[in-house]
């Protein structure tokens, strides 16, 4: 019988995930773990984890992994890129780590036009610490520091972190996809893998915005938060192809 569906060779398959039920981190994983395996770059891949509940993404991915502290992932992926340019680097990171604690690290390998690929998982707070609001909570959204709901005039207004860095010159590739169902999260791999061709191609810096549950700190069942994503999330975060490299389609 011919296999219809087999895991990434990518991903432990032994591993006992550490991830709440509903959590759409392992569905990131799992699509940069399969774009790795096709690509045939599993042998030269260089993983940085950052801090958050990804801070264990060491334990999942059978590639070379390395741990960062919080928020510094886009400076040790250059680092790692600088010292070794024939391996593929790439850094995965939440809203809390690369749009708060990191915001000037990301800011500056975006500018600088580093060639490595940014996984940057946005679920609208900081789970691992147990849901405060981050840069990316939207207006009105409860968090436990915006019990009452995001007020912008004490809080400020989400960041829009892909529009943001599209604003810079040294970005070749990036896109904001969504994990909320089947059809937005085989787009959200289609941008993962333009991402990493980018890389290879050594055309600078790429990132891939996804948008992620975290039905746990939301206080919502998994399905829910999927729709809480389609319904909340996606109007103030669009979805899309933002900067592609000259000659990509
Ligand atoms: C220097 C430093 N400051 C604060 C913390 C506490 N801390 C750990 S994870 C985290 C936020 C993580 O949120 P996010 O990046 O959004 O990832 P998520 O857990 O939502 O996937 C914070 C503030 C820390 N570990 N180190
Ligand atoms: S706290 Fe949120 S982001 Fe962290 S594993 Fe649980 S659901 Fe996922």
């Amino acid at each position: 019988m011919r296999p219809v569906f087999e895991p990434t060779r990518a991903l432990r398959p032994d591993a006992v995930t550490h991830y709440c039920p509903g959590c759409t981190h392992g569905v990131a994983h799992r699509l940069v773990g399969e774009v790795l395996e096709e690509l045939g770059l599993l042998e030269r891949t260089v993983g940085v984890a950052s801090v958050g509940c990804s801070v264990l993404a060491y334990k999942y991915f059978l590639v070379d992994m390395q741990e960062a502290a919080h928020g510094r992932a886009p400076a040790v992926a250059t680092a790692i890129k600088r010292v070794l340019p024939d391996r593929v680097v790439f850094a995965y990171q939440g809203d809390g780590d690369l749009a708060a604690i990191g915001t000037a690290e990301i800011v500056h390998a975006a500018a600088r036009g580093e060639n490595i690929t940014v996984l940057f998982i946005n679920n609208a707070n900081y789970g691992m610490t147990s849901g405060q609001m981050a840069p990316t909570t939207l207006v009105g959204q409860r968090t436990t520091t915006t019990p009452l709901g995001r007020d912008p005039v004490k809080a400020g207004h989400p960041i829009r972190v892909a529009e943001l860095l599209n604003a810079l010159d040294g970005p070749a590739y990036i896109a904001r996809g969504s994990l909320h169902d089947t059809a937005h999260i085989l787009q959200a791999k289609r941008y993962i893998r333009k991402a990493f061709q980018a890389q290879l191609e050594r055309r600078g810096f790429s990132l891939v915005e996804l948008l992620s549950s975290c039905p746990t700190n939301w206080g919502l069942e998994p399905v829910e938060a999927l729709h809480f994503i389609r319904d909340r999330m996606v109007p103030h975060y669009p979805l899309g192809e933002f900067r592609k490299p000259e000659g990509v389609r």
